[in-house]
């Protein structure tokens, strides 16, 4: 399931791609079953001062999970995406040979309410000593639509710079590029049915509206860097200690 010259040079261009049936329907099952045991377990362990980093705060009638983090480092099946054959084929014609997961994150974006992610690079949050070095496998649980919150990139923003991005006072971790630049940016949206991917350069703008619909949009993104990528000067913290050699 390698990427043809085409797809490499729409890649390049756009900084994004989707490429569809990279998964069947077992496996995006196995994973989803898998990642509802392990959500349930962590909510019922989260302490009270992390709660407003994972619930979803748009989703008023019931307590839910808007992310977890380092699915790669904590579940096997998760793992098994990472690894699977022709998934890396892919990233690897993207950034290179020889690649690792460095971080991983499951979005639940649940029905009926599911909180819109604002747009941001991947790259400012990583801070990567090399900016063509990382890119983000974005794997559809479920179909990822307008109504239920696909992601939107901002076309060619791969080519431009990292920019300085700014968050709420009461949300630290919600960096997000600022509301100036994005009103001068248009946004396209990026369906991709369960099973797809869409791939996404660290650079590129990308963003998630709300959850409007009666059904989940859950994905697990895969933060894939190259050989000689390290995340020198996050804006985050993030544990290099669970970076998960692929191949
Ligand atoms: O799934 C989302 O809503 C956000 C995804 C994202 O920001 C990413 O994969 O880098």
């Amino acid at each position: 399931m390698a990427l043809n010259i085409a797809d490499l040079a729409h890649y390049r261009h756009a900084g994004h791609i989707t490429v569809s049936g990279v998964f069947d329907a077992a496996q995006t099952s196995a994973v989803v079953a898998d990642i509802e045991k392990w959500g349930e377990e962590f909510l019922a362990d989260l302490p009270t001062a992390e709660r407003v980093w994972y619930v979803d705060g748009g989703v008023k009638a019931r307590t839910v999970l808007r992310k977890l983090d380092n699915p790669h480092h904590h579940r096997e099946s998760v793992r098994q995406l990472a690894s699977t054959p022709s998934l890396v084929e892919i990233v690897e014609s993207l950034v290179g040979a020889g690649v690792s997961v460095f971080f991983s994150q499951i979005f639940f974006k649940p029905p009926e309410g599911g909180g819109p992610k604002p747009a941001h690079q991947d790259n400012f949050y990583f801070g990567p000593n090399d900016l063509e070095g990382v890119v983000t496998a974005w794997i559809a649980l479920d179909d990822a639509t307008l109504e239920n919150g696909c992601l939107y990139f901002g076309e060619g923003t791969n080519r431009g710079p990292v920019y300085a991005h700014e968050a709420p006072a009461d949300e630290p971790y919600n960096l997000q590029l600022p509301p100036a630049l994005m009103a001068r940016q248009p946004m396209l949206p990026a369906p991709v049915m369960r099973g797809g991917v869409s791939f996404h350069h660290g650079n590129t703008f990308h963003q998630s509206g709300p959850n409007l619909s009666t059904h989940w949009r859950r994905a697990c993104a895969l933060h894939y860097v190259n050989s000689h990528t390290l995340f020198e000067h996050p804006a985050l913290p993030y544990d290099e200690r669970l970076k998960l050699r692929i191949s």
